[in-house]
């Protein structure tokens, strides 16, 4: 397939399985304008076969400032309410798309730049990653989903007191909040974040697809519905030509030990 064409504000490498896609705005502390939303939506959508996981991460001090304010200000009301239809659009595109998405946050991770990473499906943070939802302060509100993502995280009541009272939670408050799935060294995100991500890819792509797609409607099912959507999906995974090479390979020796290594 053709390379999509990208807008400046992202930057594209490959590592074998896994794309590199990174937030590349830095004099605009990668505020996200439309051209880098959008820009996001086509990455995604003409991402190559062979490619099995994506890390996302962000060039400059800063991971995101959200939204590019300088584009907000000339919306009208009715224009608002598309503009965010279409973050919706993008970003369930990325939670509910074909790979497992890791994101590597560094600084700021503000607004529009946290509805992003809560929408992908690892995140690893580095310990100058910090959080903040100022949308209060600028007469604003979440428009990319964060009101439906994060207290899903975090819970509602944390997200009411990150957004009226405009505080902010530092790295260690994040991973233990469960913003962040991993905390690392400064500089070192992008390293795990590609650990991990040949780790997914690694992985029955039968696996990724129920993990990332069935997993999350189960969580809101009822019981009944839950435990009859989990035995279907459980019989597909297991029938599955991966299933029976990873099973047997396991068996017969050949296959990794789970293993606790410290
Ligand atoms: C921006 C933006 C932006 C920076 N939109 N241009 N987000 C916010 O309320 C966060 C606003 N930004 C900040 O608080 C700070 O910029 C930072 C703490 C992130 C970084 O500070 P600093 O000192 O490193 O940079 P700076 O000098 O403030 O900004 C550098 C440039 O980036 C400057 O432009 P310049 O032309 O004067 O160089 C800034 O104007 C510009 N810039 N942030 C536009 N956000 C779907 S709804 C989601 C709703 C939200 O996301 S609300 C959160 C908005």
């Amino acid at each position: 397939m053709a390379k999509p064409s990208l807008p400046k504000s992202l930057k594209v490498a490959r590592r074998g399985a896994i794309a590199i896609v990174t937030l590349a705005r830095p004099e605009k502390r990668n505020a996200l304008n439309d051209a880098t939303v959008l820009g996001l939506e086509r990455f995604f959508d003409t991402l190559s076969a062979g490619v099995k996981a994506v890390v996302l991460n962000a060039e400059g001090k800063h991971f995101s400032a959200g939204l590019d304010l300088s584009e907000l200000k000339v919306l009208s009301t009715e224009d608002g309410v598309a503009h965010s239809r279409v973050w919706h659009r993008i970003f369930d595109r990325i939670e509910f798309g074909r790979v497992p998405v890791v994101t590597v946050m560094h600084g700021a991770v503000i607004g529009g730049g946290l509805e992003l990473a809560a929408a992908t499906h690892i995140r690893v943070a580095e310990r100058s990653a910090y959080y903040a939802l100022p949308e209060g302060s600028r007469g604003i509100f979440v428009g990319g989903g964060g009101s439906v993502r994060l207290p899903r995280l975090i819970g509602v009541s944390r997200m009411i007191d990150l957004m009226l009272t405009g505080r902010t939670y530092g790295a260690e408050e994040g991973q233990a909040l469960g913003l962040s799935h991993y905390l690392v060294g400064e500089g070192e995100g992008l390293a795990k974040g590609i650990e991990i991500a040949k780790r997914i890819a690694g992985n029955s792509p039968v696996s990724n697809f129920a993990i990332m797609n069935v997993l999350p409607c189960i969580a809101e099912q009822d019981r009944a519905s839950g435990f009859v959507m989990e035995s279907l999906t459980a019989a597909i995974a297991q029938g599955s030509g991966e299933a029976k090479n990873r099973i047997k390979a396991f068996l017969e020796k050949r296959a990794a030990k789970v293993e606790r290594k410290l």
